[in-house]
């Protein structure tokens, strides 16, 4: 799709899917490391999890079964594909499209594999990432004026999205459903209402990830942050940084999270 017309769907709708952005020999290296990744989590031996039962940030352990798997990018993952995908320039080509930004402003965020959990189903409920779902309709503005998309939900639409798991979520006026084909990527603003389900019964293994314009400022701490992000701050990390976009992209969110840190203590998004 030509860049001009990636722009307007991204817009108007909010996301846009692109065919053929992961290919060939990358595809089949990432999908072995998705492979190694869902091993250790489902054996317990990483713990950097979404976990059944948890919608959001902390996630904790209560429950042994995992919809995700938190920090590819970690070095103790020793998966160094992860992070040479997250900063290729392939992805953050788009990335610059779509944010209106260029390469010296991206800010690196976060990555991980959303999964089929091994015995139980779970869903997400419809939600905005970073804006609460008992906001008033004021909030709501204010909030996604910050983000710059969206309008406040109809007295329909809140009533679906109050913090229920949604029994069918088409129930929802205007839903959507989107449906991936291995190897297409989607690309979304996070402050769409949104939701997803995560059957046992069906393999599920989906990179998801976000990144930055650092022109936003403090605006994305909190949505960030709030996902335990200090191991990236470390020597081990940066020597896994595979060029100077990602020396530069990591800079970006250290100086993010220090001057958050001067402020006082990281908060969550969401409510569990
Ligand atoms: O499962 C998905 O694709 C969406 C995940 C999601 O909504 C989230 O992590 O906030």
């Amino acid at each position: 799709m030509p860049a001009v017309d990636l722009k307007k769907r991204y817009a108007e709708d909010g996301y846009v899917i692109i065919p053929g952005l992961i290919e060939g020999e990358y595809r089949s290296n990432l999908e072995s490391a998705c492979e190694r990744v869902i091993a250790k989590t489902r054996n317990g031996s990483w713990l950097h999890r979404r976990t059944v039962g948890k919608q959001f940030p902390p996630y904790g352990q209560d429950n042994p079964d995992s919809w995700g798997i938190q920090h590819l990018m970690h070095p103790d993952l020793k998966e160094p594909i992860f992070v040479q995908w997250y900063t290729s320039p392939k992805l953050l080509g788009v990335a610059t499209e779509l944010l209106g930004c260029s390469e010296e402003d991206l800010q690196m965020e976060l990555l991980n594999l959303l999964i089929n959990p091994e015995s139980h189903d779970f869903a997400l409920r419809w939600h905005r990432d970073d804006i609460r779902e008992d906001a008033t309709a004021e909030e709501e503005l204010k909030a996604l004026n910050i983000w710059h998309y969206g309008v406040p939900r109809t007295e329909a639409q809140r009533k679906l999205s109050s913090g229920q798991i949604p029994e069918n979520p088409l129930d929802m006026p205007g839903a959507i459903q989107i449906t991936l084909q291995p190897g297409e990527t989607v690309f979304y603003n996070s402050n769409i209402l949104h939701c997803a389900t995560y059957k046992s019964d069906t393999r599920r293994a989906t990179l998801h990830g976000c990144m930055g314009d650092a022109k936003g400022g403090a605006s994305r701490a909190r949505n960030i942050l709030q996902h335990g992000l200090r191991w990236m701050k470390g020597e081990d990390f940066f020597q896994t940084l595979p060029n100077s976009n990602a020396n530069r992209m990591l800079e970006k969110l250290i100086s993010l999270s220090d001057s958050s840190e001067q402020r006082g203590a990281v908060e969550y998004s969401l409510q569990n």
